[in-house]
C-alpha cells in the first residue's frame, strides 16, 4: 500500500474489543490476569500499553523499519539509543546537532564515561577521521537544524558499515514522508514526534525505529527497564497526527518552497537556508535522497537587533521554539533551541545572532508572506 493508506491503517485496525474505528486510549496502569502468567499479552503499562504498541506499529511501517519504541521526548528516545552503548564507546556526530542533543552528549553522557566527537558530516573525509577503534555510533541530523546542511546518508551508512560502526539518523525534520534513512542504509532512525508527526504542538513525543532484532530486543528491554515511556494519550495524538501527515508534509513542502523564494528575493534579508532553492549548495543531493524538502527554513538578518525587530513585529508567526506544527513558528536559534551550543561553535556553523528560522505552517501562504514582510519593515535601512 502506498504512504497514505498506511499512516491511516497500520497499527489502527478496528478494536477488537468493540469495534471502535478509532484505537481507544487505553488509559490504565494495569492489566488483570486469570491465573499466574495467563494474560491477553499486557500486564504491566510501562512494559507495554495496547495504544502506545498501535503507534509503534504504525511508525515502524512508516519508516520501512521492522520494530518501534515509543518514548517520553524525542530526548528521551535519543538517550535511550545512547544507553544501547557503554563507558569508554566513542560516539561521531554531526557538528551541527539540535542543541539539546548536543547538551544532552556534552553535559550528561560525558560524565558516564561515553566520549563524542563531532564532524561536518557533509565530507566523508572528515568523518572518516572522526572514528576511533572505539567508535560504535555515527549520529547524525540531516537536514541539519537549524542551517539544513545535508549529509549523504548511503555513503555514510556504506563507511559506518565498513567500520564496523552502526549509523543513526535523527530524521525529525523531514518525517518518514519525505525521507526514510532506513532504506538508505542507516540502522537506526529517531524521532522527535513532539514535531511533524504529532504535528499539531499538543504533544511531546519521542521515537526509535530500527530494523535489527538484537537491537530492537536491547532497546525494548531499555525501555522498559529505563521507563521513559510515551503514555496512551500522548500516542493517541500521534496516531490521530500521522492520519494527516502526507497532506501536512505536501502542504509544509510548498509553503516552505514559497517562502524561501520569497524570502531570497527580499531586499532585508542576507541569506536563506533551505535545501529546495538553486542557491543550497547541497539542492542535487537533497533532490536525491528526499522527495521533498519540507517546511524548516532559516535566513540572516545581518544582526541580532535586525532578528530582534523581525521577531518582535510578526502578527501571524508565533515567536516560540518548537516546529512541524500547522501553525508558523519562528525563532532565535542563538538564543532559543542553540543556547546550549558555545558561542564559538555557533559562529562557525553560521548560527549567527541575526539568524531566524522558520517552521513553516500551513496557513494561506500569502498570509505567511505578509506577516514576515511587514516584520522585515521594521527593520531599519
Ligand atoms: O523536544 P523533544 O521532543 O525532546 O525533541 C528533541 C529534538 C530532537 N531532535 C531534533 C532534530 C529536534 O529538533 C528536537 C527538538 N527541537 C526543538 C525543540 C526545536 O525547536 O528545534
Amino acid at each position: 500500500m502506498g504512504f497514505a493508506t498506511d499512516a491511516i491503517h497500520i497499527g489502527q485496525e478496528p478494536d477488537p474489543a468493540t469495534g471502535a474505528v478509532i484505537v481507544p486510549i487505553y488509559q490504565t496502569s494495569t492489566f488483570v490476569q486469570e491465573e499466574l502468567g495467563k494474560h491477553k499479552g499486557y500486564e504491566y503499562a510501562r512494559t507495554s500499553n495496547p495504544t502506545r504498541a498501535a503507534l509503534e506499529r504504525n511508525l515502524a511501517a512508516l519508516e520501512r523499519g521492522r520494530f518501534a519504541f515509543a518514548f517520553a521526548s524525542g530526548m528521551a528516545a535519543i538517550n535511550a539509543v545512547m544507553t544501547l552503548f557503554k563507558a569508554g564507546d566513542h560516539v561521531a556526530a554531526g557538528r551541527n546537532l539540535y542543541g539539546g542533543t548536543f547538551r544532552l552528549f556534552e553535559r550528561v553522557l560525558k560524565d558516564f564515561g561515553l566520549t563524542f566527537s563531532y564532524a561536518d558530516t557533509r565530507q566523508l573525509e572528515e568523518v572518516e577521521r572522526a572514528l576511533r577503534p572505539e567508535t560504535r555510533l555515527l549520529f547524525v541530523e540531516t537536514p541539519t537544524n537549524p542551517i539544513m546542511e545535508i549529509t549523504d546518508l548511503a555513503a555514510v551508512a556504506k563507511l559506518a558499515h565498513r567500520h564496523g560502526i552502526l549509523l543513526a539518523v535523527d530524521n525529525t525534520f523531514m518525517s518518514p514522508f519525505f525521507q526514510q534513512p532506513l532504506e538508505l542504509g542507516a540502522d537506526i532512525v529517531v524521532h522527535s514526534t513532539t514535531k511533524y508527526l504529532n504535528g499539531h504542538s499538543d504533544g511531546v513525543g519521542g521515537a526509535v525505529i530500527l530494523k535489527d532484532a538484537r537491537l530492537a530486543e536491547r532497546l525494548k528491554f531499555i525501555q522498559n527497564a529505563a521507563g521513559a515511556v510515551l503514555g496512551p494519550f500522548d500516542s493517541w495524538l500521534i496516531l490521530r497526527g500521522v492520519k494527516t501527515l502526507a497532506v501536512r508534509m505536501r502542504q509544509h513542502n510548498a509553503n516552505g518552497m514559497a517562502v524561501a523564494q520569497h524570502l531570497e528575493r527580499h531586499p532585508k534579508v542576507r541569506k536563506v537556508y533551505y535545501p529546495g532553492l538553486s542557491s543550497h549548495p547541497q539542492r542535487d543531493l537533497a533532490r536525491k535522497q528526499m522527495s521533498g524538502f519540507g517546511g524548516m527554513l532559516s535566513f540572516e538578518t545581518g544582526s541580532l537587533e535586525n532578528a530582534r525587530a523581525v521577531l518582535k513585529s510578526v502578527r501571524l508567526c508565533s515567536l516560540a521554539e518548537s516546529l512541524g506544527g500547522v501553525e508558523t513558528l519562528i525563532s532565535h536559534p542563538a538564543t532559543m533551541t542553540h543556547a546550549s551550543v558555545p558561542a564559538e561553535e555557533r559562529k562557525q556553523l553560521g548560527i549567527t545572532d541575526g539568524l531566524v528560522r522558520i517552521s513553516v505552517g500551513i496557513e494561506d501562504v500569502e498570509d505567511i508572506m505578509a506577516d514576515l514582510d511587514q516584520a522585515l519593515d521594521q527593520i531599519p535601512n
